[in-house]
């Protein structure tokens, strides 16, 4: 089943508009300060709390708020292993081709071709883009990983600081049709549409030539060989 993005998007701005319409919003507020207080002290059933709130309808952005107003926003952190994909595969030709592609984009441009791996929105499927990180460095790529749940503008901004070749979005949750478009906007906004973008990931195949016409220069889904997916990068690049 196709997912439209934006459709769920405004039906979800719909619903919490009605929410915050037909609520007592003083027992909000108050449920809401009983929580950050809880948070501030330590003192209380934290849990108990969040059900009152919920029950005088607050939403979960807002008891999460509540919260992070005395502990700030949890931050996850990608940790990536390196070494693990060459070890699998030393003797697969078309690792070798990458590998051997890649030495020589080196060679010719004087410095290793980088990827930044983006996670944007709500996605936090993290996997795939774990495995091909490890996966390009072990090939030769310099390789930035960026940090979960990423706006378009920042994911950009970052791959415009570290001055990338490729900007790799893992999209698993439905948002590309959404996010890829955003980020390649916000590139050229930084006078960046040099750096390529490509999209990994479950993406429908109805899907695809709506994202080429965006600008995404390749896609490649669940199964496509690491190997496989740097070689069309490099080609491209070359
Ligand atoms: C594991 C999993 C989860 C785990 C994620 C754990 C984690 N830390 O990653 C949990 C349980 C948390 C989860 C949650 C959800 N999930 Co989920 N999940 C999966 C599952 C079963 C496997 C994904 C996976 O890890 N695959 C293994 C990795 C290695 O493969 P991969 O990511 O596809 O990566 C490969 C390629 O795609 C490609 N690739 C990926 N990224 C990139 C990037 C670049 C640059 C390149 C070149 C290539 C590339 O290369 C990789 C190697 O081949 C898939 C189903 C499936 N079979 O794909 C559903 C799936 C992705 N989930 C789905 C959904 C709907 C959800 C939820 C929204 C469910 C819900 N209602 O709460 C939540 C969303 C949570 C969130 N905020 O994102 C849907 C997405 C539907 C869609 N896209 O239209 C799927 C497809 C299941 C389904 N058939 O409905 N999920």
């Amino acid at each position: 089943m196709a997912v439209d993005n934006t459709a769920v998007r405004e039906s979800q701005v719909k619903r919490l508009q009605e929410l915050r319409a037909n609520r007592d919003n003083a027992a909000v507020e108050a449920a809401l300060a009983a929580i950050t207080e809880c948070v501030r002290t330590g003192e209380g059933n934290l849990l108990a709390l969040a059900v009152e709130a919920a029950k005088v309808r607050a939403s979960l952005g807002e008891i999460s708020d509540a919260c992070e107003k005395i502990v700030g926003r949890y931050k996850a952190v990608i940790r990536l292993n390196s070494g693990v994909y060459s070890a699998e595969v030393k003797s697969d030709s078309a690792f070798e081709k990458a590998k051997q592609m890649c030495a020589d984009f080196a060679k010719k441009e004087g410095r290793q071709p980088r990827i930044m791996i983006a996670k944007l929105g709500q996605d936090g499927h993290d996997r795939g883009a774990k495995v091909v990180a490890t996966g390009y460095a072990d090939i030769g790529f310099d390789v930035d990983m960026g940090p979960l749940f990423q706006t378009p503008e920042e994911a950009a901004k970052q791959a415009v600081e570290n001055d990338v070749h490729v900007v790799g979005v893992s999209s698993l949750a439905a948002g590309h049709l959404t996010l890829v478009p955003q980020i390649i906007a916000e590139l050229k906004k930084l006078g960046r549409e040099d750096i390529i973008v490509v999209v990994g990931g479950v993406i429908p195949a109805q899907d695809y030539d709506q994202l080429y016409k965006d600008g995404a220069a390749a896609i490649f889904g669940p199964g496509t060989p690491v190997a496989t997916a740097a070689i069309k990068m490099l080609e491209i690049l070359g």
